[in-house]
């Protein structure tokens, strides 16, 4: 018989959002009479905005015509796309590097660029991630052999690097690994904290010092508000020589389900060897990836017209306001929370309590569903993620639900 790959058994328990749903049925199961209101996994909720989805529409009409069918696109995206990605999220940025369109690579989004960016680096790359962080990066580092088994308090071949209230939620630099793949995300999936031009600076430096590799998650981007602060690593001068940014449509326009996002790797970033990163991720991209969806991609073309862009600013607004709302419930409760300004995510202490516990409890008596912060990492325990992506007669109940909260 054929042997089980042993990176996949060296995970310790299933991908954190798929154990939530299952905690959900099994409560369902017993109360059925329970009104669940989801604060859990980042999922939008809201329509399509209309210029967008006009966009959208006028793409899949396209297919039904014979001069405007097209089968396989470009592995790498529409050029029309990539250069307009790199006009209006960079190019007009202040003191953004310039992006040019083959530096940027459209894909069917975050989550699937951070899984076959591991292919660049293989199995013996040192990782090191923000604790907590987004559980992808460290799963996907397993599950290419970079990082496990795990060893009781985190998985070996990672660096943890705690980011707390006493670190002001971000990391020791000092800690920072040589010649390993450094994953950072800014605005912060979960805390909700978001990375200075100084702090950014200074991650910059210690990259290259260290002769590493930054991969930085810029999916919550376009919810920063103040102006002062960075929404792209390429605002840093020096990161096009030792950074890769993943993006996605995501949670701006609420692509989550139609699947769209763009990876920017610079012609300047190249290996020890000084072999072309750009050239490899151009070589995976073209094997094992046949580009994103034609008719996301003409959605995504809509989404960066002024008109498109003024509904992901409304649209990101609105998530920001139930951030808001929540942020202040919890706060009203007295309990210790951050994020949630220029982050769709709040990030609350609960302190002496394990996380599972208060998910539970929060469960139990509010019917909300939450996510326990010990699911981002060994720094997440006694925290939870309040996600801000729902209707807002849902967020305003859950809130009066949670005010009543006694733990
Ligand atoms: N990057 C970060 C930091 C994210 O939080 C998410 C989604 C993604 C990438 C995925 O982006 P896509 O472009 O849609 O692939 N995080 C959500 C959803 C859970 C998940 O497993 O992706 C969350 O709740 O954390």
């Amino acid at each position: 018989m054929l042997v089980r790959n042993k990176n996949i058994g060296n995970l310790k328990a299933g991908y954190l959002f798929p154990e939530i749903a299952k905690r959900r049925r099994d409560f369902l199961a017993k109360h059925p009479e329970a009104k669940i209101i989801s604060l859990g996994i980042g999922n939008t909720t809201e329509p399509i905005t209309p210029h967008i989805d006009a966009g959208l529409v006028e793409g899949a009409r396209r297919l039904a015509t014979k001069e405007g069918y097209t089968g396989y696109g470009d592995e790498q995206g529409m050029t029309a796309l990539r250069e307009r990605i790199a006009q209006v999220f960079y190019n007009s940025l202040k003191g953004c590097r310039t992006i040019s369109a083959d530096e940027v690579f459209i894909s069917d989004g975050a989550k699937c660029d951070i899984g076959r960016l591991q292919l660049l680096f293989g199995s013996s790359v040192p990782v090191a991630v923000q604790d907590p962080s987004y559980p992808v990066y460290v799963d996907g580092s397993v599950l290419i052999g970079a990082a496990g088994p795990w060893n009781g308090t985190g998985y070996e071949g990672i660096s943890y690097l705690p980011c707390n209230a006493e670190n002001n939620y971000f990391p020791d630099l000092a800690k920072l690994p040589k010649n390993s793949l450094v994953y950072f995300c800014s605005p912060n999936n979960p805390t909700g904290a978001v990375a200075t031009k100084d702090q950014l600076t200074a991650l910059v430096k210690a990259v290259q010092e260290s002769g590493s590799i930054l991969i930085f998650d810029a999916a919550y981007a376009e919810y920063i508000r103040s102006p002062e602060l960075p929404k792209s690593i390429f605002q840093i001068p020096g990161a096009e020589t030792c950074a890769i940014e993943v993006n996605s449509f995501s949670k701006p326009i609420g692509f989550t389900g139609v699947r769209l996002g763009w990876t920017i790797v610079p012609k300047t970033l190249v290996y020890d060897g000084g072999e072309s990163v750009n050239a490899d991720w151009n070589r995976i991209c073209t094997t094992v990836f046949n580009g994103a969806s034609n008719i996301a991609q003409y959605g995504g073309l809509a989404a960066l017209d002024p008109e498109g862009l003024k509904e992901m600013q409304q649209l990101t607004d609105y998530y920001l306001e139930n951030a808001r709302l929540i942020r202040s419930t919890l706060q009203n409760l007295g309990i210790s929370c951050v994020g949630g300004d220029n982050a769709p995510y709040i990030w609350a202490q609960f302190p002496g309590r394990t996380s599972w516990d208060v998910f539970e409890k929060i469960l139990e008596t509010c019917w909300v569903v939450t996510t326990p912060g010990s699911g981002f990492g060994p720094a997440g325990e006694s925290f939870i993620r309040f996600s801000a992506f729902g209707h807002r007669e849902d967020i305003e109940e859950a809130c009066q639900r949670l005010s009543r909260l006694t733990l």
